[in-house]
């Protein structure tokens, strides 16, 4: 085992990493304390008012196929019709008819529920910026849980379970029936060193085959998981065992590859991260990054999620004014999502696990296409609760308001 992977106190894997916020080698997670109520103080310090502010920044005010209309200034239903709409008519579209909204017929006392100048659909969208301000996130299960592995002479192992699970992507919804490693979307993350020799035992108790790809990794043929191309495929109740020498460094993923449409959609996915063997090219020396987050996105149970959530129930990231973070994308899904960072520009370092050197770039908006990781660097120096969320806006705001790929940046003033 390399002696120079963790150069600090060791994780704290119910607090950091099951934020979804990772430690990076090394690193001591300044926000190992984040739990709900440290995340409500770091709201409470750029102000309620700017979270809400913040986040609606990045709702459409309108929209050729999604006109709400005005809201009534008397403070009555906003029914009332678009410019280019006959008077008598609300304004609905085929495809995000706002039929939670009230008619157009309602009188303000016939609508309790709405507030001055509100229609019901504004009130659906303050709710769910509601639920995650609450800290709906901290109720459930953490995704990206550092599994740390068996010695073994010089291989490091891990030993995984593929399984049948419930998964919830919020507080609210029904469970999904799922797929999990160890029992958990995301599945474990496993970390080790470039060089180090690796051992994954993966164990199928589900009702179906399936094989395990490690995805970026020069693994020798035999070690690469596709059934019948490399292997026959692992059988219920079977166990296979994959091994190799890591490499090359930088952030990668395992999934299963087999059914895989199916299989990963479900959540059979989690992060492989391999650090530099030179301790001088890892984030937080090279950068001085103090946050090493793991964001895994997927599209396809369970609609728009990052790391297993869709909003209101993602995980903010938390940061100090001045502080550097590092952001590994990793794209599991079906579609490409550009991800879209309010406030402050990202510094693309890395694709799919590579650095980038002289050719990396800045930006605000990163398409990430699926199997591909981008590691992005953030200096958070403006402070506030600024929106970072998928910018294909059906993926992320529907006529309850906000769902899906939402999270923020909130960074201490
Ligand atoms: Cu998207």
């Amino acid at each position: 085992m390399s002696t120079d992977q963790k150069g600090g106190p060791p994780p704290d894997p119910s607090v950091s990493a099951g934020t979804g916020l990772v430690p990076a080698a090394g690193l001591v997670h300044p926000n190992r304390a984040l739990t709900r109520r440290g995340f409500l103080r770091g709201v409470a310090l750029v102000g309620g008012g700017a979270v809400a502010a913040g986040l609606a920044a990045c709702a459409p005010a309108a929209a050729p196929a999604w006109t709400f209309g005005p809201p009534a200034p008397s403070g009555g239903p906003a029914a009332s019709p678009g410019p280019s709409a006959p008077a008598s008519s609300p304004t609905p579209t085929p495809s995000m008819d706002h039929g939670a909204g009230p008619s157009p017929t309602a009188s303000p006392s016939s609508s309790p529920a709405t507030s001055p100048g509100l229609a019901e659909h504004d009130l659906k969208a303050k709710e769910a910026v509601q639920r995650f301000l609450d800290g709906e996130w901290d109720t459930l299960p953490r995704p990206n849980v550092p599994l740390e592995p068996e010695i073994d002479g010089d291989v490091k192992v891990f030993r995984l379970t593929i399984d049948e699970i419930e998964h919830r992507i919020d507080a609210r919804k029904p469970p999904l029936d799922a797929l999990g490693f160890n029992g958990v979307w995301t599945g474990p993350l496993l970390r080790v060193v470039e060089g180090d020799r690796v051992r994954a035992i993966f164990t199928n108790n589900m009702r179906e085959t399936t094989g395990i790809h490690f995805h970026g990794q020069e693994t020798p043929n035999a070690m690469d998981g596709v059934p019948f191309v490399t292997q026959d495929p692992i059988l219920p109740g079977q166990t296979f065992t994959y091994e190799f020498v890591a490499g090359p460094s930088g952030s990668h993923m395992y999934h299963s590859h087999h059914n895989a449409t199916d299989q990963v959609g479900r959540g059979l996915l989690g992060a492989f991260i391999v650090d530099p063997k030179d301790p001088a090219k890892r984030y937080d020396r090279l950068y001085g990054a103090t946050q090493d987050i793991v964001w895994i996105s997927n599209d396809t149970l369970g609609g728009f999620t990052i790391n297993g959530r869709g909003f209101p129930a993602t995980i903010p990231i938390v940061a100090e004014r001045g502080e550097v973070i590092v952001i590994r994308f990793m794209n599991e899904g079906l579609m490409m999502h550009p991800w879209h960072l309010h406030g402050m520009p990202m510094r693309v370092v890395a694709r799919d696990g590579y650095p980038l050197g002289s050719a990396a770039f800045t930006c605000d908006t990163l398409g990430v296409n699926p199997g591909e990781r981008w590691d992005v660097v953030i200096e958070c120096k403006n402070p506030g609760v600024w929106a970072f969320h998928c910018h294909i806006l059906s993926h992320v705001e529907g006529k309850e308001g906000m769902f899906g790929m939402v999270t923020a940046l909130i960074v201490k003033s």
